[in-house]
């Protein structure tokens, strides 16, 4: 079957938390190289995505902080919301879905579906905390999971065998808002019978057996068991709010019921579509996109939401009827840290946002398309990171384009020099060229995008075994003809990678071309320009002989051992400021206050004694290179001076540090930190997210303090 358009979703990431390498390994990076990859291929695409600002998961977020839920999701959705643009992510819309037109959505899905009499509906007793005031759904409640004894499932999943739970189901059910023991109140709720949809879903779920075999598994496991019904309304006070007139015609009272949150989130792609669609300025074209059955509709998500869009929410599309089912869902695998889960609890996390402080975009975008859990679960390690940037993208793609750049500027003017009478090597490397566009594309038009930057650089491999076996630094001095043949074609593998690198490294890709002053390329991002050289275009000579080259500069950069060791230290240790410790996708909904830590061990007298603290002022401070953490500071004890290097970067600058008076720890053994010696440590007092103030005294300089 042929597709007139894509429309591709990524997974609606909650608001109650920023995002983390999981998410981007999961459910994001591999949809923007897609959706970039089929813009270049001048493909009709739509990219939709938002903040999933519902459930309870906010709600559990916003208890713990003792704000209200649209507190969290304002302060959340800004963030993600910058964090993806500075990634390039490649977005058509990043929606919410608090926003009106998603109600009205929802609600209108909820109404069609409640009117062709699809849903089931009963009155029984629930958990309800006594304390709280309200009913005890999905992750309001722990318990033990029936099936495998974990001690922490929760109402709605237990996270370690992955069975779907009511919160009747868990054994010795506790309250996760108050101490109470849950009692028993009737309530009247909508309920998804999925059973009903099993045959049909079975059906459809045939027609795919070229699916990834992991999502498959999982479909195949669900239906085997027997698909159950889902209750899809809920009493709690945040939510999409039931349809007080569908619910009349059940003589039930809508106040205090809302819609489950896996009804409405999934609906949020069609959401976000119409908000785009009317940003567009053609409200209806959102139709296109969801009702033709010339729609491609692709879902990229973690494995954690297959049962979600594989089963629950084509139901409820083949309930609603008129809108198409999806192609694919490339489900990944979960992503490791370090050889261990990643856990947001433990900040046994890589931040997004706290790796773009440190780095380019572009790396990350490279090293983790490289070690995608594409089939199984994959690791991510700052060592993998490093070799990749350095003996990669530094030295074979970035080496491959300094030396043709090099040549070029040296022995041909700056210019393309005209290829006459190419002999076997170049006309042989030349046909080879001609292949990578369909080669990679194909990569990525299968999801098999490891597949699809393994071949990416395999071009620029290719083009520096040319370049070897060329040896242009001999025949520059012994035909004149072929040195310039070989920069010739060299300049134009450089060309056909700056297209080609584009989905995954867009930033590079921009540079390279103006380095090569190329003619423009047709957009990967959302209404850029249409017109230019295409992906397939890239499979011919790009550059025509003559042609004047931009300015050359170095592409990639090596990064330095101690970088990485910096990088690793951070894993596990408390959140710094901007970090939080809210429960993000990958594990769910984990709750964590931020507590003050434990008082440390009694120590003696004599222990205490030990210690030789002083007053002193500061009399330089200077930033460290290549530290984000670290201040280079002199302090004047009035009988000696310092140097201490003290981890207070992030919080105060050189210039405040100045004339500063600070106490210091005097007799700690020296510490050689980036090559240079720490003599001491100056004392700060350490608020729970992580703010650092300086201890303030009058003493004079060399003053004990005890
Ligand atoms: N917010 C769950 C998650 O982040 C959920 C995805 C919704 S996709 C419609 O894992
Ligand atoms: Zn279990």
């Amino acid at each position: 079957m042929s597709f007139k358009r894509i429309l591709v979703t990524s997974a609606l990431p909650y608001a109650n938390g920023p995002i983390h390498l999981g998410h981007l390994a999961g459910a994001y990076l591999p949809a923007d190289l897609f959706c970039r990859y089929q813009r270049l291929k001048k493909s009709d695409v739509v990219f939709v995505c938002g903040s999933d600002e519902m459930g309870v998961a906010i709600m559990v977020r916003a208890r713990k902080e003792g704000v209200t839920p649209q507190d969290i999701v304002d302060r959340y959705h800004p963030q993600i919301k910058a964090a993806f643009e500075r990634f390039g992510m490649s977005f058509d819309i990043y929606s919410r879905t608090t926003t009106s037109v998603h109600a009205a959505t929802s609600q209108e899905f909820f109404r069609t579906l409640a009117e062709k009499d699809v849903f089931t509906m009963k009155t029984e007793k629930q958990l309800y905390d006594p304390e709280a005031g309200i009913f005890l759904a999905d992750r309001f409640v722990v318990g033990t999971c029936p099936t495998c004894k974990n001690e922490n499932a929760y109402g709605d999943q237990c996270e370690k065998c992955g069975s779907t739970l009511s919160p009747m189901e868990l054994l010795n059910p506790r309250s996760t808002l108050s101490e109470a023991t849950p009692q028993l109140r009737e309530s009247t709720h909508w309920f998804l019978p999925l059973g009903d949809f099993q045959p049909q879903l079975e059906k459809w779920v045939a027609t795919h057996p070229e699916w990834k075999p992991n999502v498959l598994g999982q479909i195949k496991s669900w239906l085997q068991e027997g698909l159950r019904e889902r209750a899809i309304t809920r009493d709690v006070p945040w939510g999409v709010p039931v349809p007080e007139d569908v619910a009349a015609t059940k003589g039930v009272d809508a106040k205090g019921k809302v819609i489950y949150v896996w009804f409405d989130a999934p609906i949020g792609y069609i959401s976000a579509t119409k908000e785009w669609a009317i940003r567009e300025g053609k409200p209806d074209a959102w139709k296109d996109y969801w009702q033709d059955e010339e729609t491609r509709l692709v879902h990229f998500i973690g494995k954690d939401n297959i049962v979600f869009h594989c089963l629950m929410f084509p139901a409820m599309l083949m309930a609603h009827g008129g809108y198409v089912l999806p192609e694919n869902v490339p489900a990944n695998e979960f992503l490791n840290i370090e050889g261990d889960k990643l856990s947001t609890s433990r900040n046994w996390a890589v931040w997004l946002h706290e790796y773009l402080e440190d780095f380019d975009p572009d790396l990350l975008r490279y090293a983790l398309a490289t070690m995608l859990p594409e089939t199984k679960d994959a690791d991510f390690n700052w060592a993998e990171f490093q070799t990749r940037v350095n003996s990669e993208l530094a030295d074979v793609l970035g080496n491959f384009v300094n030396r043709t750049m090099t040549f070029a500027e040296r022995f041909s003017n700056g210019k393309v020099p005209e290829l006459v009478r190419p002999n076997d090597i170049d006309k042989y490397v030349l046909k080879e060229l001609s292949k990578f566009p369909e080669r990679i594309g194909s990569a990525y038009d299968r999801y098999k995008n490891r597949e699809a930057v393994f071949e990416t650089m395999a071009l620029a491999r290719m083009g520096n075994k040319y370049f070897n076996d060329s040896e242009p630094w001999h025949s520059r001095k012994t035909d004149l003809q072929q040195c310039a043949n070989t920069i010739h074609i060299s300049l134009q593998i450089c060309a056909s990678l700056a297209v080609l690198m584009e989905p995954l490294l867009p930033g590079s890709a921009q540079k390279l071309r103006e380095m090569l002053n190329m003619d423009s390329v047709v957009s990967s991002m959302p209404g850029g320009s249409k017109e230019g050289i295409t992906w397939d275009d890239a499979g011919s000579p790009l550059l025509s002989a003559g042609h004047k080259l931009g300015q050359s500069s170095i592409l990639f950069s090596k990064i330095e051992d101690d970088v990485m060791e910096a990088q690793k230290a951070k894993l596990g240790t408390k959140p710094s400021t901007m970090q939080s410790t809210a429960p993000t996708g990958v594990e769910g909904q984990e709750m964590e206050e931020l507590v003050h830590p434990p008082v440390k061990d009694t120590i003696t007298y004599d222990d205490f004694a030990k210690l030789d603290f002083r007053m002193g002022t500061v009399t330089h401070a200077e930033a460290v290179p290549k530290s984000k953490k670290l201040l280079k500071l002199q302090i004047d004890l009035g009988f000696e001076k310092r140097q201490i290097l003290a981890g207070a970067a992030e919080h105060f600058k050189p210039e405040e540090m100045i004339g500063h008076r600070v106490a210091i720890v005097a007799n700690l053994a020296p510490r050689q930190m980036m090559g240079m010696e720490s003599q001491g440590m100056v004392l700060m007092a350490e608020g729970r997210d992580g703010t650092l103030s300086i201890m303030q005294s009058t003493g004079e300089d060399g003053a004990t303090i005890r």
